[in-house]
């Protein structure tokens, strides 16, 4: 018998065949064009042709074509973009590892090449395989363990999207007529009598085992076991777009730097004031200043000054790359925009900013808005969120908070902004 996986006859499952890999792959058509789409977007929303700080990609040339000014309209579109990013992704999982299951026998197929056009086909299936993994990996990684490639997840995952994609094209380009005409034949073949229930005939080695074993399950059934496990992690990674008991249904999403506990400060925390490094010392009343440094000169502010000043308040949440976000908190504080003013600019024709935190070690401790982030009068230097003043973990003494921007532009325990075009 068949001891090769390169022989047909070697691989038995009944469930293999056209069906089962085009129904998978028409849903991965949608849905990593999806993903595709949000990541791109997550990266334009970094701000990265601003400032050499917000790129992380700073070789990326051509495939940075598309970037734009992010803008701060609707105020969750950070929070939906990235939301579905990431929670799509890992709901996809089990469609992709089914879809690779699905197709395994092609890999060991013999002659590994019967033509020009088949080497290019193999090629390309090399970059659009090795792609997903890739992508799904680092994905999945950055998520569950917190940057595991310190700096290079986003060059890693940006470059790794293009090389993949660029595969993904050439092969829905090749695949999807046979796929969409494989489920319309099916069918139309159970709608008429004449249905043999049969697998469509296929040009390539087939799919369908010739040395089937006896089945266990349907094709049906083992479609339905993909969508369960699809659902299940749906199920436990959703609730990290919201807080209170929902959070906790969010079985398999990190679960942040600490417990936030309740009270006006109870929401997501990623970083620690402690973790950090960020001493109460140092964001005492005593010594911190708020440095502000325009073209009219530095302006130091304490936070009784601050405070002093025309205080505005909105309702933004916090959302971060790593897909989790908080529901809309009251923040209050002063306007970016007022602070563009007082160090030489009228507040309408506010410039960009870069942010400095008081944190000294690791990463997101400096960002870079822009004009039109500054400008916006719902974007704030908070002082308090929820009627109370941040918490030490929330960025006391002062702390960025934009809307429609990724958490990581809202930077904590905020020490200098330098006002400029950037
Ligand atoms: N100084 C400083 N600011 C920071 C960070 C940081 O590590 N250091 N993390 C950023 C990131 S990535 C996010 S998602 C938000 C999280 O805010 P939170 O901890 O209040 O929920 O803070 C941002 N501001
Ligand atoms: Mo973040």
């Amino acid at each position: 018998m068949a001891r090769s996986p390169s022989s047909p006859s070697f691989w038995r499952s009944t469930v293999r065949g056209p069906w089962f890999t085009s129904v998978l792959g028409v849903v991965l058509l949608g849905g990593i064009t999806v993903l595709f789409v949000t990541g791109l977007l997550s990266y334009a929303a970094y701000n990265p042709g601003l400032s050499p700080v917000n790129d992380k990609t700073p070789d990326k040339g051509l495939l940075g074509f598309y970037l734009f000014a992010w803008p701060t309209h609707p105020y969750w579109l950070y929070r939906l973009n990235q939301g579905v990013h990431v929670t799509l992704g890992i709901t996809l999982v089990p469609v992709l590892l089914a879809k690779l299951w699905s197709v395994v026998p092609r890999l060991f197929q013999l002659p590994p090449a019967r033509s020009l056009a088949h080497v290019l086909e193999r090629i390309s299936l090399l970059l659009l395989v090795g792609g997903a993994l890739f992508e799904f990996v680092t994905g999945v990684l950055n998520v569950q363990l917190d940057y595991l490639f310190p700096g290079s997840f986003y060059p890693l995952h940006f470059y790794g999207a293009w090389v993949f994609f660029a595969a993904f094209v050439v092969h829905a380009v090749l695949k999807t007529p046979a796929a969409v005409r494989n489920l319309r034949r099916l069918r139309e073949e159970r709608a008429g009598e004449a249905g043999s229930g049969e697998e469509p005939a296929e040009a390539v080695p087939s799919l369908v085992s010739p040395n089937p074993v006896a089945p266990t399950t349907s094709r049906r059934g083992a479609l339905g076991l993909v969508g369960g496990g699809s659902l299940l992690l749906f199920g436990t990674t959703v609730g990290q777009n919201f807080d209170g008991p929902l959070r906790r249904t969010a079985l398999l999403a990190p679960h942040g730097g600490a417990d936030p506990g309740s009270g006006p400060g109870g929401f997501q925390i990623n970083k620690t004031a402690v973790s950090r490094g960020i001493s109460a010392a140092e964001t005492s009343e005593e010594v911190w200043r708020l440095v502000v440094t325009g073209p009219s000169g530095t302006v130091r502010l304490s936070r009784a000054e601050l405070l002093e000043l025309p205080l505005h308040s909105a309702a933004l949440p916090i959302a971060c790359v790593e897909g989790w976000s908080t529901s809309d908190q009251w923040w209050r504080g002063v306007r970016l925009r007022n602070l563009a003013a007082l160090v030489g600019y009228e507040a309408d024709a506010a410039p960009d900013v870069m942010v400095e935190s008081l944190q000294r070690r690791g990463a997101f401790r400096r960002a870079a808005l822009r004009s039109n982030q500054v400008r916006d009068v719902r974007s704030l230097l908070a002082l308090d969120v929820n009627g109370e003043p941040l918490t030490p973990d929330h960025g006391y003494p002062a702390r960025i908070i934009v809307p429609a921007a990724p958490g990581v532009l809202n930077t904590k325990w905020v020490a200098r902004m330098t006002f400029g075009d950037l």
